[in-house]
């Protein structure tokens, strides 16, 4: 079996050699240091400014004629005049804040020996170990999900003496309201003109079986050795428009609550809630000697040596990262998830729409932790709100409008700059993937996606123009995310990803409807829009087109992270190897040219286009790729450089993508198995239509499958390009290599 801890022969250095904890809301970054250690601390709701309308009222006047000069091929211009008059204001959203710092000091530790220090990915805990003159030295912390709390466990083998303070990068003080107690209360600031409006608290109790001293700011402990630290913080954020909740009482009720457990209540507590959700997949892709190397030097050595266990260890730490950061009822895991160290992190942590957050929820439910999308539902019905007013404003549209951005409070006007922000299909891009969840089996939350896809068309249907001469509805003004076309410009009409996304929000709102048996009338209507949109076309250099016009390859960035035009083979299934062979070789061809080298998420995206494409030998490439000191930093975070954890998703959902695929109404397994890893198994996918997979492969060949269904449900399930119809059962239903050699010999 594989291993499933991170660990390291030396404290943590930087950030990102530091390990991670989470429990959704709640994140810290655990160093590991001996005489000092630091845990890095964040809370998901904790960012800058209050809530605010990022309405332009000069917007609406100047739509029009931006449309225009697109239209007549004047780009550049339309771009500089939507620069003007088209964007947000302010110009900026709000940035993700980190909450503090607690610090646990040791001085008169002797020196030290036998270090180690781990996460162990089936617990969720993160361990320190070591010696100091004889006396053996333990911790453990956690972030729990059951109990909603971060608990430490000190263990000595000496009674020693040790010192706690907390400090905090935000506006505020510390005190000790209690003996044993120390209290950081603060508020948020200001940002772009918005002022801070949030209060938040930060609050740490101490219980030793030594003496406590109580300092106004310190916490001393003297002949201890058995510490327990429980820690929290609030904010006063209830939702995006109500910023009034009393942070110390949310923090006394859970502190209270978890004092009362004890940790050892705590710590199996948070070991049963976790396990629940994490041992659900199990991933194994093969051995080799380098397993017993420590995490860093692992992924040091596996561009020379391939290490399949670590390929695997990545996918288990894409779930631990789910888990840690995007639980129900908490914000969605932002770029970093839920772990940021400094007041100004790159693109302001937030949610990037064009692609990120997208890509954040890509490896939820193959991975069989769909619950955890919850957040990003909620967080689509908030900006189904605020956006209606950036519709209105903006548009003159009906519905709901969400760009290339989003904050904690919900802002959706065009931001950053038209090049970037002037992208009016990122809410349908997410409404989109909210179908899909559905599709994989979760029909509870129908109802309250139906309403989001409709609000959502509602507006790309008004703003949608018919394009000069033709009978053509295209977008404009848009872009192809973040590409600069021939024309000085990224600004443009009609780009192919805007088609393939709006193509299918018309299927989702169709097919959801039909479920629901709503909304019938409508079909007809929606069929003849569809018919209306460009389809996807092949240019000159074979490759599929990412523009209208057969532009791409005089395109300043040929080599762009941005795949945005293959959306139709992953995330979609519009372009399938089977079903549309020609744009399946066009998709390669683009492919091609745009070469494997990207940011980290640009290349966890290549991974799943690879996969969808059946090339198991190229994808394996760029998991390799991926799987590298350029890409993956010590602590296994992605660097995009610098960390942005889409690449952790992305790059895990390809790693699953590569095994199983369900997007065309079958389970197809093994579709890009490759010669990387010859042996393997994997239990516990999940598949479209609410099916469990696990599957068995022996000497680059498939040795059985087995498809679980929580009623018996009919499903085909292919291998290679045979495909037998069975009956998935609750127990399961198994299917071997000679059922499919037995089916194409009888053909
Ligand atoms: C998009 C990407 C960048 C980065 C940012 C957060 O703008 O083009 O590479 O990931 O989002």
């Amino acid at each position: 079996m594989t291993d499933l801890r991170l660990w390291y022969e030396a404290p943590a250095q930087v950030w990102t050699e530091a390990l991670p904890i989470g429990n959704g809301r709640l994140g810290a970054m655990v160093f590991g240091e001996t005489r000092r250690e630091r845990l890095q601390l964040n809370e998901d709701t904790l960012w800058s400014g209050g809530p605010y309308s990022p309405v332009n009222p000069e917007a609406l006047g100047h739509l029009e004629h931006v449309r225009e000069l697109l239209l007549a091929g004047r780009y550049a211009e339309a771009e500089a005049e939507a620069d003007r008059w088209l964007m947000a204001r302010p110009l900026k959203q709000m940035p993700y804040q980190p909450a503090a710092d607690l610090w646990i000091e040791m001085p008169d530790l002797g020196a030290v020996g036998k270090y180690r220090r781990d996460l162990d990915l089936e617990t969720a805990i993160a361990s320190t170990s070591f010696t100091a003159e004889g006396t053996d030295i333990r911790r453990e912390v956690l972030a729990t999900a059951a109990d909603g709390i971060i608990a430490l466990r000190l263990v000595t083998t000496r009674r020693l003496a040790l010192r706690l303070t907390l400090t905090s990068p935000q506006a505020g003080r510390v005190h000790a309201p209690v003996p044993g107690v120390l209290r950081f209360e603060g508020h948020n600031a200001a940002a772009h003109g918005i002022e801070g409006r949030l209060a938040f608290a930060v609050e740490m109790r101490l219980f030793a079986d030594g003496r406590i001293d109580t300092h106004s700011d310190s916490l001393a402990v003297d002949g201890a050795s058995e510490v327990t630290i429980l820690l929290d913080v609030a904010t006063s954020y209830r939702r995006y428009d109500d910023v009034d909740a009393d942070p110390v009482a949310r923090i006394a009720s859970r502190l209270d609550a978890a004092a009362n457990l004890g940790w050892t209540a705590l710590r199996a507590r948070h070991v049963a809630d976790h396990q629940a959700l994490f041992s659900r997949l199990t991933i194994d892709l093969g051995h080799s000697p380098a397993e017993r190397l420590p995490t860093d030097r692992r992924i040091a050595a596996n561009s020379a040596a391939p290490d399949p266990a670590l390929s695997a260890l990545y996918v288990q730490y894409g779930r631990y990262l789910l888990l840690s950061s995007s639980r129900p009822g908490t914000q969605p895991a932002n770029l970093q998830g839920i772990w940021n160290e400094t007041p100004t992190p790159p693109w302001d942590s937030k949610y990037t729409t064009n692609i990120n957050l997208q890509m954040n929820y890509w490896l939820a439910d193959p991975a069989n932790l769909g619950e955890c999308i919850e957040p990003l539902l909620r967080l689509l019905e908030d900006v189904s709100v605020t956006g209606r007013e950036v519709a209105r404003a903006h548009y003159n549209a009906p519905g709901w409008v969400l760009h290339h951005n989003t904050d904690i409070w919900r802002a959706t006007a065009p931001v950053d700059g038209a090049k970037w922000g002037l992208w009016p299909t990122g809410g349908a891009w997410l409404c989109v993937q909210l179908w899909d969840h559905v599709r994989f089996g979760d029909d509870s939350v129908l109802p309250r996606i139906y309403p989001l896809l409709k609000g959502c068309l509602e507006f790309i249907r008004h703003v949608l123009v018919r394009l000069p001469g033709t009978d053509m509805l295209v977008t404009a003004p848009s872009l192809s995310p973040e590409n600069v076309h021939p024309y000085g410009a990224a600004l443009c009409y009609g780009p192919a990803m805007d088609s393939q996304i709006i193509r299918d929000l018309i299927d989702a709102v169709i097919e959801a409807g039909a479920r629901l048996g709503r909304d019938q009338d409508l079909r007809i209507e929606l069929d003849g829009l569809r018919r209306r949109l460009p389809p996807d076309r092949i240019g000159h250099a074979g490759q599929l087109q990412e523009w209208l016009e057969d532009w791409d390859l005089q395109a300043p960035e040929i080599h762009h992270r941005h795949v945005s035009h293959l959306y139709a083979l992953y995330p979609s299934s519009q372009i399938s190897l089977e079903r549309t062979p020609a744009l399946a070789a066009a998709a390669r061809r683009s492919l091609e040219i745009r070469g494997d080298e990207a940011t980290g998420w640009g290349i966890g995206w290549r991974i799943n286009l690879w996969a969808r494409l059946g090339d198991g030998e190229r994808a394996h490439a760029v998991v390799q790729r991926l799987l590298s000191p350029d890409r993956t930093y010590p602590n296994m975070f992605d660097a995009h450089p610098p960390f942005q954890i889409d690449g952790n998703f992305g790059g895990a959902a390809g790693i699953i993508e590569m095994l199983v695929q369900s997007q065309d109404g079958d389970v197809h397994l093994l579709p890009a198995l490759p010669p990387a890893w010859p042996a393997g198994h994997v239990s516990g996918v999940r598949a479209r239509r609410g099916i469990e997979v696990d599957v068995t492969w022996e000497a680059g060949d498939l040795l059985e499958g087995k498809l679980r269904a929580g009623t018996p449900t009919p499903i085909v399930v292919r291998y290679r390009n045979v495909r037998i119809d069975i009956v998935a059962t609750p127990e399961g239903t198994t299917v071997r290599l000679a059922d499919f050699r037995r089916e194409a010999s009888s053909r």
